[in-house]
């Protein structure tokens, strides 16, 4: 289903309605965002997904990226901001963007604000996956055992969960002081989540 332009033009100035997915690793972010691109019909970008088809084509950004990666440790700002001001530039014409796996830093929520705003959007919502480590830690690895991702091994994940602690969680204080954060019970199946997302989302388009 695609949303009505008019019925979200409150959002933002161009009717857009853009949504961060947060969380930390292995909370589902990616499998939430298939449905919620499947129901508003909104452009995902997931830095995650892009980082990895860089490693796969066997780029210089790829071979950077995964230098980074393979440690758990995030990719420097500047390579993944410009990734996304691209996609945002190239495509003006989206009804909405679900950013996956982004921002990640301070810096990175700051400069998603200031692209936006200089393409005359708005950020609607931040919906925050919430989810215990010890369920964290139990998914990351059975989806190690199918992925063949290089950072879905025990020691990897643990750096990765540093990593969020230290680095990506104070972002939930940046989007609660602008009053976009909404934080989802990510524990549970697939479904019940994502029918905790609707209801956030169905609110802001009525
Ligand atoms: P990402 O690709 O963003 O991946 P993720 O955090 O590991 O996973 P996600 O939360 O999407 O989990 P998923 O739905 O797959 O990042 C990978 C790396 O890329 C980072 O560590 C970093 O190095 C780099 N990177 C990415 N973005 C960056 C940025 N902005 N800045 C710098 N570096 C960046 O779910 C995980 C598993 O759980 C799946 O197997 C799924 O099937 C399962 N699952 C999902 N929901 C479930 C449920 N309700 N119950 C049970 N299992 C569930």
């Amino acid at each position: 289903m695609y949303l009505c332009k008019s019925l979200v033009s409150s959002q933002n100035k161009k009717g857009m309605l853009n949504i961060i997915i947060f969380g930390a690793p292995g909370s589902g972010k990616g499998t939430q965002s298939l449905k919620l691109i499947e129901k508003y019909g909104l452009k995902h970008i997931s830095t995650g997904d892009l980082l990895r088809s860089e490693i796969k084509a066997g780029t210089d950004l790829g071979r950077l990226a995964e230098s980074y990666m393979s440690q758990g440790k995030l990719v420097p700002d500047e390579i993944v901001i410009g990734m996304i001001e691209n996609l945002i530039k190239e495509h003006p014409d989206a009804r909405g963007f679900i950013f996956d796996g982004f921002p990640r830093t301070l810096a990175q929520g700051k400069a998603l604000y200031e692209v936006l705003e200089q393409n005359g959007q708005d950020l609607s919502v931040v919906l925050s996956l919430e989810v215990e480590d010890k369920e964290l830690v139990e998914r990351l690895l059975k989806r190690g055992e199918i992925s063949g991702r290089s950072d879905d091994n025990r020691e990897t994940i643990e750096a990765r969960l540093q990593v969020y602690y230290d680095q990506t969680a104070p972002l939930k204080d940046y989007y609660q002081g602008k009053r976009k954060l909404e934080k989802i019970k990510g524990q549970g199946s697939i479904e019940d989540i994502f029918a905790s997302i609707e209801r956030v989302v169905d609110g802001l388009i009525e």
